[in-house]
């Protein structure tokens, strides 16, 4: 048989293989919703021998309104603040068992960032074998839109509404992957439904990495954004390509790998598409300092993990992305 022949034959039978689904579609997300993407494309890589521990949030709420479930997998719904516990009781039970199951914890970035930090931190310096995944829209939007810590700056949300008093959000956006990160675990990094084969590939690696691991995956949310349903993928893609969200791994708290960016986009191309951030493009002197804080920021991201690209590589901002439709789960 030809090399060329096994390829082909190698791949048809790929094709013919059904794939682990570990969220089936039916589920009632939003049109577009990143979370939802994220939580398929995670689930996939990481399963099928897993079990999910999700904390209370819109994942949470739109795969399982009872007594359905979209979940292909066993899962448990843990409280808003408690993922991370559940995750580690999971955890040391299966290993009394002696079964090899693998847990992995889910929360939102208020189950993230906020309530479920202490449990969270807790799960990590007890070293536990769990893989925590942030599922990272930016703001409470199980309630409806409410700021959280990873809100970022000036954004406007129902708790941070643009005024006289202020332009959105106050404060800054926690940098939770160095706090992780501070803890010294094997592996902590960040991905984004953006760019599919790079998150799979950080899902597998924390896999076989082991002990506490940690994802934080930028998880576009149309409704809370206030971006067309069919922008998804390009606002995330754009956080990226700013700088405003850079994609980087570490090991044992220190930076082992980043996605580069070939072409660094102003941050203004980023914003101008939600409408969260529609109060910075007023025209006036406050809008322009907000607007120049926040390329400022993206420039800082920029500098300090030296994201910026050295020309066209086959693992940048535009190269990365080779993920095909109904494609190959090993890509
Ligand atoms: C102790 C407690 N406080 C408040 C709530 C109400 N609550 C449920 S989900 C949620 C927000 C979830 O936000 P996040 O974790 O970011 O997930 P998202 O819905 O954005 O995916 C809140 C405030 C709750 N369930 N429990
Ligand atoms: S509100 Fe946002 S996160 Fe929640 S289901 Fe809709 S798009 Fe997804
Ligand atoms: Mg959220």
């Amino acid at each position: 048989m030809s090399a060329e022949t096994a390829r082909h034959d190698a791949k048809t039978l790929r094709h013919q293989q059904p794939r682990f689904r570990g969220l089936e579609a039916g589920h009632r997300a939003c049109q577009g919703c990143g979370e939802a993407l994220a939580a398929r494309l995670v689930t996939e890589a990481a399963g099928p021998d897993v079990m999910v521990a999700n904390a209370t949030g819109c994942l949470e709420v739109f795969t399982t309104p009872w007594p359905q479930s979209a979940w292909r997998l066993p899962w448990i719904h843990s409280v808003f603040g408690n993922a991370a516990a559940v995750a580690a009781g999971m955890e040391a039970a299966l290993k009394q068992q002696g079964r090899r199951t693998r847990v992995l914890a889910f929360a939102g970035d208020g189950g993230t960032f906020d309530i479920g930090f202490q449990a969270l931190s807790g799960m990590m310096e007890r070293g536990h074998d769990v893989l925590f995944v942030c599922f990272d829209n930016e703001a409470y939007m199980n309630t409806g839109v409410q700021r959280s810590g990873s809100t970022p700056h000036a954004a406007m949300t129902n708790t941070s509404p643009p005024g006289t008093a202020r332009m959105g959000k106050r404060h800054m956006k926690k940098d939770i992957l160095a706090i992780l990160a501070a803890h010294r675990i094997p592996y902590a990094a960040t991905a984004s439904v953006a760019y599919p084969s790079d998150l799979r590939k950080k899902v597998r690696r924390a896999m076989d990495t082991g002990g506490p691991v940690f994802l934080q995956v930028h998880s576009p949310c149309p409704l809370g954004w206030g971006h067309d349903s069919d922008l998804t993928v390009q606002v995330a893609r754009l956080a990226v390509q700013t700088g405003l969200f850079p994609l980087v791994e570490m090991e044992r708290g220190e930076l082992i790998g980043t996605l580069p960016i070939r072409e660094v986009r102003p941050v203004t191309d980023y914003l101008r598409l939600q409408q969260r951030f529609r109060h910075l493009f007023a025209g006036d002197f406050r809008a322009e300092k907000e607007l120049e804080h926040l390329q400022a920021i993206a420039d800082r991201n920029i500098e300090r993990f030296e994201l910026r690209g050295g020309g066209k590589e086959r693992y940048d901002t535009e190269g990365a992305d080779t993920v095909h439709r109904g494609g190959d789960r090993w890509a």
